[in-house]
């Protein structure tokens, strides 16, 4: 059997933290891996190939592979391109039969890569691959995430059609509206011309729909720094596009899905918050009524608060923000956790009553619904606070 035809992985769509074989070692510059995904470019896969090697082995020789993931296609792209592999010994191919699709066949040929930094370019020579330098040199500069953007100085698209515009921007503002804390971090979300570095998304199990690979991947991935380089959509070189109105419904239908499980994550925060409340409500009966210990109220409140910020923090650590939680083992990460956690309650009580303050004298508005307004917005910035700081993912395992 050909060495460099590689069998498609199975089963969940997880980037292993590191690479299952390393053939080559490269300390300096990491290894790249290169993802081409292809159905139906047999007209193109032998010039791209020559391009993208030349480049790379100028500017990384021996540390870089291309990895074709080609979807069996009809006119046996995946056949030429095994062909060429014994003039590209760093060319790999994967003939996929069991699945579809551009978004897994991306991920299919990331799981089974041996770089660090893992990128993803089409197969029409519509992506121009000089750009790829720029990229790499952000990445090298400790950029999570470096796109190519059609939408930032330097870049644009060649000859698309009034239509095609309008309904790339209109998806862009859609992106906006449903997904704002990931849309609004890109230029160009759309596009498909991209690389990330391996421990950025080896967090996360991915679960795209279609097309859109980049907003799967910045939006669940851990990622910090996102780096963009100007570039200019060319015409297809040969080859006919696969899009249709299926990817756009399935865009909505990614941006709808991302949207619920990043949502999950502040809802089960804001369930955990009403158990804190019962905790504290029954801890402040027991401790300061006549019928129980009956100490003075601000010693029993203080007591009850600090039990309600225990067990709100229990609950998180071990189910809100418990994938992060797993990734930082130990007592001493956990009790970090918590003091950080503490201090951010003390602050959200200082600003509870800074806004419920605003909230009656200024604004005139009533006592309680001034108080459930300031809890509103306090668990928000609690929220936001704690996903930053106490659970902030600091250790890559
Ligand atoms: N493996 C795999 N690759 C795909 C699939 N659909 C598209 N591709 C590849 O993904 C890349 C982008 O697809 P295109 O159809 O060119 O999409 P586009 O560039 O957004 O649109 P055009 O400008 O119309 O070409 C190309 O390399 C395609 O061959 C698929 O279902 N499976
Ligand atoms: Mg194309």
């Amino acid at each position: 059997m050909n060495q460099s035809l590689l069998s498609a992985p199975s089963g969940a769509l997880k980037i292993p933290y590191s690479p299952a074989t390393k053939v080559v070692v490269c300390d300096y510059p990491p290894k790249f891996s290169l993802i081409l995904p292809t159905y139906n470019e047999a007209g193109n896969i032998k010039n791209i190939i020559e391009i993208l090697s030349q480049l790379l082995d100028q500017y990384m020789p021996g540390c870089y592979e291309i990895i074709i993931v080609d979807d069996n296609s009809p006119d046996y792209t995946w056949k030429l391109a095994l062909e060429l592999t014994s003039n590209y010994p760093q060319l790999h191919v994967v003939r996929r039969v069991d699945e579809k699709g551009l978004s897994t066949a991306v991920i299919r040929g990331w799981q089974i890569a041996q770089g660090e930094i893992l990128g993803v370019i089409d197969a029409d020579l519509q992506h121009p691959p000089e750009v790829l330098k720029k990229l790499l040199e952000e990445m090298d500069r400790g950029a999570d995430l470096a796109v190519a953007s059609r939408h930032i100085e330097g870049g644009g698209v060649s000859e698309w059609s009034i239509l095609r515009r309008f309904l790339s921007r209109g998806a862009q503002i859609l992106g906006l509206i449903i997904l704002p804390e990931v849309i609004s971090r890109l230029s160009d979300p759309m596009s498909g011309y991209f690389m990330v570095r391996r421990s950025a998304i080896a967090c996360k199990t991915l679960s795209p729909v279609g097309y859109k690979i980049l907003i799967e991947v910045a939006a669940r991935g851990c990622i910090s720094w996102i780096a963009e380089v100007g570039y200019v959509f060319k015409e297809r070189q040969d080859g006919e596009s696969k899009v249709t109105w299926k990817q756009y419904v399935e865009y909505i239908q990614h941006l709808l899905r991302l949207r619920l499980s990043i949502s999950a994550r502040f809802i089960q925060f804001g369930l955990v918050g009403l158990t804190g409340v019962v905790v504290d409500m029954v801890f402040l009966y027991l401790l300061s009524d006549e019928t129980g210990l009956g100490l003075p109220l601000t010693r029993s409140k203080i007591i009850a608060a600090e039990l309600a910020v225990i067990n709100n923090f229990l609950w998180n650590d071990c189910w809100t923000f418990g994938d992060i939680s797993r990734r930082q083992p130990g007592k001493r990460q956990r009790l970090k956790r918590l003091t950080k956690f503490n201090l951010i309650c003390m602050l959200g009580l200082i600003l509870n009553v800074l806004f419920l303050n605003v909230f009656v004298s200024i604004l005139n508005y009533s006592k309680y619904s001034a108080n459930l307004l300031a809890i509103s917005l306090v668990t928000v910035c609690n929220f936001w606070f704690n996903l930053k700081l106490s659970w902030r993912v600091t250790e890559i395992d």
